[in-house]
């Protein structure tokens, strides 16, 4: 075949065609020249759950609801049977109460961001605590050991590559507080649940407290969870450290977060918020029939999406996205304790109830205060019975060696005076005398 452009062999003449490198299409022509090879970006699934806990009636529910009332979601949580979210539907299937997200796309990083978040029934619904915080620890435990089978451990990967590649293990806790005050029991929790997951502590009801008593109680929430012994009494009782999630002054900054630790209002009523002009200005004018949440009281309202009247956007901006670097921020965090979790479970021969015991025993001693301060002094008045015990022991066992002492004399005065006939204390001899 004659090359492109050459002379034909029959010697006629033919109009210059373009030389043949000329000729090739957009494609190969970047893939000869590039200086680096090009590779089609593909997207990574990246994992990030929450579990939101805390005392029963806090508004965790509402709050999950307001939280994600904007997004599309994938799989919503079930529909609640009652007003409260109970033990025995967690127990029963704790997928029923956990919402996953539509999949956020964050072409920056190929990264397709999968978030979920998980209800959880709140403490004081069942009167046995301990019962309660077994439960959560187990669910936690039993998430990270998802992952393990899963990855087939996976614990020595480079941690870059495994931010977010944990399915099922929660990444951090939400854990709500009450307005007002925060109890030993709450310090507990959070100290036994933290040695799982981070804790994000959380003002709930913010609309209970006026802006002087909030700021007081802001600063009485650092103070508790920065020194918790200080707070929880009882000799010989473990020592209670709270793990809370650090965010990077950059993203406090970013987000205007005035104060910590953040307080949100939140409603179960909504109202419109279709001011065309308003929704314009803000770019948003394609939204159809959008609502927010409101709180009526006879001497005003409360709009949780208003940052002056409770944090839920700000929650909202940190946990869901906006701020995407906190979101890494937390899985590394995550991943690090899913490696320290993955010894621990080797080292119990992959024993769940044994990993079980070490991660209540921070916070059980608490919760059976009574319990353990009767089995306490029950333990010291045995020992020193033992003691007294132990004393009359000694005592008789000296008597009986004085009294074997003085027998043996006996019977060797006998003998003597027997003229060396031998004699026992039970024989003739000893009775004859
Ligand atoms: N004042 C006030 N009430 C709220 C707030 N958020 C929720 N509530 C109300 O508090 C009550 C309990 O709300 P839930 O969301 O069911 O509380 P929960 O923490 O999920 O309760 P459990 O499922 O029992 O643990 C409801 O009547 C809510 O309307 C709030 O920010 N302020
Ligand atoms: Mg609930």
């Amino acid at each position: 075949m004659a090359a492109q452009g050459a002379s034909p062999r029959d010697g006629s003449q033919r109009p210059p065609v373009p030389q043949a490198a000329y000729q090739l299409a957009k494609d190969d022509a970047l893939a000869a020249w590039q200086a680096k090879p090009r590779v089609q970006s593909r997207w990574l699934d990246t994992y990030v759950n929450y579990m939101v806990l805390g005392e029963s009636g806090l508004g965790k529910t509402t709050f999950i609801n307001n939280l994600i009332s904007s997004y599309a979601v994938s799989t919503p949580a079930r529909i609640q049977d009652s007003n409260t979210t109970t033990l025995s539907q967690f127990q029963g299937d704790s997928e029923s109460l956990r919402t996953v997200l539509e999949p956020m796309m964050v072409p920056e990083c190929s990264r397709r961001v999968i978030i979920s978040i998980q209800d959880m029934p709140g403490w004081g619904d069942d009167v046995n605590l301990t019962r309660y915080l077994r439960a959560v620890a187990s669910f936690l435990l039993e998430q990270r050991i998802k992952d393990y089978e899963k990855l087939d451990g996976g614990c020595n990967f480079d941690p870059t590559t495994m931010c977010g590649q944990l399915p099922h293990s929660i990444t951090a806790c939400l854990y709500f507080l009450p307005p007002h005050r925060t109890k030993k029991i709450d310090l507990v929790l959070m100290a036994a649940v933290s040695q799982l997951v981070p804790i994000i502590p959380v003002i709930a009801k913010a609309d209970c407290m006026t802006d002087r008593e909030l700021a007081t109680y802001r600063n009485e929430v650092q103070g508790m969870l920065q020194s918790p012994n200080k707070y929880t009494s009882g000799r010989n009782m473990p020592q209670l450290d709270v793990s809370t999630f650090q965010f990077s002054q950059a993203i406090i900054e970013g987000l205007a977060m005035r104060s910590l630790p953040l307080a949100v209002s939140c409603s179960r009523d909504v109202e419109p918020c279709d001011d065309p002009a308003f929704l314009q200005s803000m770019g948003l004018e394609g939204l159809e029939k959008p609502v927010q949440p409101v709180r009526h009281y006879k001497w005003g309202a409360v709009y949780p999406l208003n940052r002056g009247h409770s944090d839920l956007i700000v929650l909202k901006r940190l946990l869901l996205g906006d701020r995407v670097d906190s979101l890494y921020a937390m899985l590394d965090e995550s991943y690090s304790r899913y490696v320290a979790f993955c010894g621990l479970y080797e080292e119990n021969d992959r024993q769940l109830q044994l990993i079980l015991q070490d991660a209540c025993q921070v916070g059980v001693p608490y919760l059976e205060y009574d319990n353990s301060v009767k089995a306490r002094t029950a333990l010291s008045s045995a020992k020193s019975a033992m003691t007294i015990l132990t004393e009359e022991n000694r005592m008789l066992a000296e008597r009986l060696a004085e009294v074997e002492a003085e027998k043996a004399e006996i019977v060797e005065t006998l003998r003597r005076k027997h003229g060396g006939r031998s004699v026992t204390s039970s024989g003739a001899g000893v009775a004859s005398c």
